[in-house]
């Protein structure tokens, strides 16, 4: 089985605060459905959900009355967004199911408290295609906090050790420095953990309430510690996710679990 992140910044236009690019998740739901393989799908927020993060400081933590509003604007923005998943899923013959965070989620000052694993497990059993995303979420220490995609994927892979973690990102995977900026920088087709920290990289100019590259490579190294392989590839590219699915070539960046 494979989990797959549908990063924010692919599946919506994360500049402009609400907007879902549908051609392109249409595209990734046509790719998941013809390569027939058992997923758990993980979904970004996007500009559906930091803009409204940000805004409101929903990461600090309870702290005054105006982010209690904040925090069920922010959930009903990401939960929308889910819906237009849904429908794209659906109407490529996807039985996706939604398993929404902050109902089967508690968090303890930032980290995972508890959730609700056997459930995606029934679902996987009847065949259906679990569904979760980057939502607001209960924090035991802070009120409420944000419970990241990054993080439900660490903690799905850690239960379910698939046989890929997939991060569909808007960029082909990872350089030797940022290709928007460094005309030199080199693609890396793969790599072992050990290797990355040595990098320096950037993959989003856009700075996100819970994650920077950083960030992102930090879920890298957590999940290669369990043995598992990441890859990085473009979702704006037609087939790269089909193919990395089916286990044929494809341009992307593989994270070698473990010591290869
Ligand atoms: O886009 C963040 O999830 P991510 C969730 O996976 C919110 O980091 C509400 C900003």
């Amino acid at each position: 089985m494979f989990i797959l992140k549908l990063g924010g910044s692919v599946i919506t236009k994360k500049s402009e605060q609400g907007c879902f690019r549908p051609e392109v998740m249409d595209n990734l739901a046509r790719e998941i459905k013809k390569a027939n393989k058992e997923v758990i799908l993980v979904h970004g927020a996007g500009s559906f959900g930091h803009i409204l993060a940000k805004q409101y400081e929903l990461n600090k933590g309870y702290k005054n009355k105006d982010q209690i509003h904040g925090f069920s604007l922010t959930h009903a923005m990401v939960q929308t967004l889910n819906s237009f998943v849904l429908k794209s899923l659906h109407s490529h013959n996807v039985s996706a199911v939604s398993l929404s965070p902050h109902s089967t989620v508690k968090l303890n000052d930032h980290g995972l408290a508890r959730m609700d694993y056997k459930i995606f497990e029934e679902y996987l059993d009847k065949h259906f295609t679990p569904v979760t995303f980057g939502d607001v979420a209960l924090d035991e220490k802070l009120g409420f906090s944000i419970c990241s995609g990054d993080l439900l994927v660490m903690a799905l892979a850690k239960y379910f050790k698939p046989e890929k973690v997939i991060f569909v990102m808007d960029e082909d995977g990872l350089y030797t420095s940022n290709p928007k900026i460094n005309k030199d920088a080199e693609f890396i087709e793969s790599t072992t953990i050990e290797k990355l920290e040595k990098l320096t990289t950037s993959i989003d100019a856009h700075a996100d309430v819970t994650e920077d590259m950083g960030g992102k490579i930090d879920t890298m190294k957590n999940i290669s510690r369990l043995g598992i392989d990441t890859v990085l590839l473009n979702g704006n590219k037609q087939d790269i996710l089909y193919n990395v699915l089916i286990g044929e070539d494809a341009k992307c960046t593989i994270v070698y679990g473990g010591k290869k």
